[in-house]
C-alpha cells in the first residue's frame, strides 16, 4: 500500500485546530481509498521563535525536503512577534526554497453558503505568482529613526518567473473554461507591469485555444464584486494575487472557505497546502474556527499526490455538509461539529 509522508506545520493560533481537522479527514479518506499517510508534526511557530530566536531550525528546509507534501495551518502572532518576522521566517522561505511558484486559490460558493453578493454562481481560479515580485525581500532601510530615514522595497520580476506563472495559468485555463485574465497595473508601473503585459501577449501565442484579457488591479477588484461570474482563471503577481484572493475569500463567504496550494510544478521539492486565512488570534483556542479551508486545501494536496478520487470524495463530503447547513455561517457550528459532519458524509459515500 502506498504511504505518503506528510510534514505537518500547524503553526499559530487556530492553525492547530484546522490542521487536526484536515488530518482526520485525510486519514479517513486514505483508509477508504487504499493508501496510507504518515505524518510528522513540526512545532515551528511564533512560540518556537520566542524560545529559539527562529521560526524554524537552521536545517528546517532540508528536513522538509524529504516529505511528499507539507500541510500548514496558520502563521503569525503579532502580539509577540512582528508579522514581517514570522512570514519571512517560515512561509516565504518554504515557498522559495522548494520553488513553489504557483499559488492556486479557488473561489466559488459551496452549496448552502451565502456570500455577501447578490450574484449567481461563480467559479474563479486565482493563480498567484509565489516566489518573487513584491515579496522578493529585496531592499533595505537607512538612517533609521532620523528625519532622513529611507525604506526601499524592490519588486523583482524575472523573465523566467513571469513566463512560467503565465504558462501555468494558461495550462489551467485549458482544463477549465478557456479564459485567462492577466492582472497588472501597467499604466502606473511602467517597467515591471508593462513587461508582464508583454509576456502575457507572448505566452498567449502558444495557446490559441485560450482567450486572454489584460486588466488593471483596481478594475479587477471592482469586477470581482460586480461580475465574478465573468471570470475563469485570474493570474497576478505575488502582492496583487495575495490581495485579490482575500477579496475572493470574502465573496465566497469568508476566509474559512478559502483554500490554497503552493505548487512546485516540476516536483523537484514538496508542495505545500494551507488555508488562506491566518492564525485568527481573536478566536484562537475557542474551538470555533471553520476547518473547511484547511480540509479543502488537504483535498488539493491529495489531488496533487495523485489521489484524485480521495480528493473528490473529500470535496463532495464537504459540499454535502455545507448543503445541510453545517459550517455555512461563522460561529454556527464548532470546528468539531463541522469536522464530524464531513467525516460522516465521507462515510456515507463509501
Ligand atoms: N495559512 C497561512 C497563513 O497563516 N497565512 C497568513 C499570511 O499572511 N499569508 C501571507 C501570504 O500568503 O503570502
Amino acid at each position: 500500500m502506498k504511504t505518503y509522508e506528510l510534514a505537518l506545520i500547524p503553526g499559530d493560533g487556530i492553525g492547530g485546530d484546522v490542521t487536526d481537522a484536515a488530518m482526520a479527514v485525510v486519514e479517513a479518506a486514505a483508509s477508504r481509498h487504499g493508501f496510507a499517510v504518515s505524518s510528522r508534526r513540526f512545532d515551528w511557530s511564533c512560540a518556537h521563535y520566542l524560545e529559539t530566536g527562529a521560526m524554524m531550525p537552521e536545517d528546517g528546509i532540508e528536513t522538509l525536503r524529504g516529505f511528499d507534501a507539507i500541510l500548514l495551518g496558520a502563521v503569525g502572532w503579532p502580539e509577540t512577534v512582528p508579522d514581517s518576522v514570522s512570514l519571512h521566517g517560515l512561509l516565504l522561505p518554504i515557498r522559495k526554497a522548494f520553488d513553489q511558484y504557483a499559488n492556486i486559490r479557488p473561489h466559488r460558493l459551496l452549496p448552502g453558503v451565502e456570500g455577501p453578493l447578490k450574484v449567481g454562481e461563480f467559479d474563479i481560479l486565482c493563480i498567484r505568482e509565489n516566489t518573487e515580485g513584491e515579496y522578493s525581500g529585496a531592499g533595505g532601510r537607512v538612517h533609521l529613526g532620523t528625519a532622513n530615514e529611507v525604506a526601499v522595497e524592490t519588486a523583482i520580476f524575472t523573465r523566467t518567473g513571469v513566463e512560467r506563472i503565465l504558462r501555468f495559468a494558461f495550462e489551467q485555463a485549458r482544463t477549465r473554461r478557456g479564459h485567462v485574465t492577466s492582472v497588472t497595473k501597467s499604466n502606473a508601473q511602467k517597467h515591471s507591469m508593462v513587461f508582464w503585459d508583454e509576456m502575457t501577449r507572448l505566452v498567449a501565442q502558444d495557446y490559441p485555444d485560450v482567450t486572454v484579457a489584460p486588466m488593471h488591479i483596481d478594475a479587477m477588484a471592482a469586477r470581482m464584486v460586480m461580475a465574478p461570474e465573468s471570470l475563469d482563471v485570474v493570474v497576478a503577481s505575488n502582492l496583487f494575487g495575495d490581495i485579490l484572493t482575500d477579496l475572493g475569500a470574502a465573496i465566497q463567504g469568508g476566509l474559512g472557505f478559502a483554500a490554497s496550494a503552493n505548487i512546485c510544478p516540476d516536483r523537484s521539492g514538496p508542495s505545500m497546502f494551507e488555508p488562506v486565512h491566518g492564525s485568527a488570534p481573536d478566536i484562537a483556542g475557542r474551538g470555533i474556527a471553520n476547518p473547511i479551508a484547511a480540509i479543502w486545501s488537504a483535498a488539493m494536496m491529495l489531488d496533487h499526490l495523485g489521489e484524485a478520487a480521495a480528493a473528490a470524495a473529500i470535496l463532495a463530503a464537504t459540499e454535502a455538509a455545507t448543503a445541510s447547513g453545517i459550517g455555512t455561517r461563522p460561529g454556527r457550528n464548532s470546528t468539531e461539529e463541522i469536522t464530524t459532519a464531513i467525516l460522516a458524509a465521507l462515510e456515507d459515500r463509501a
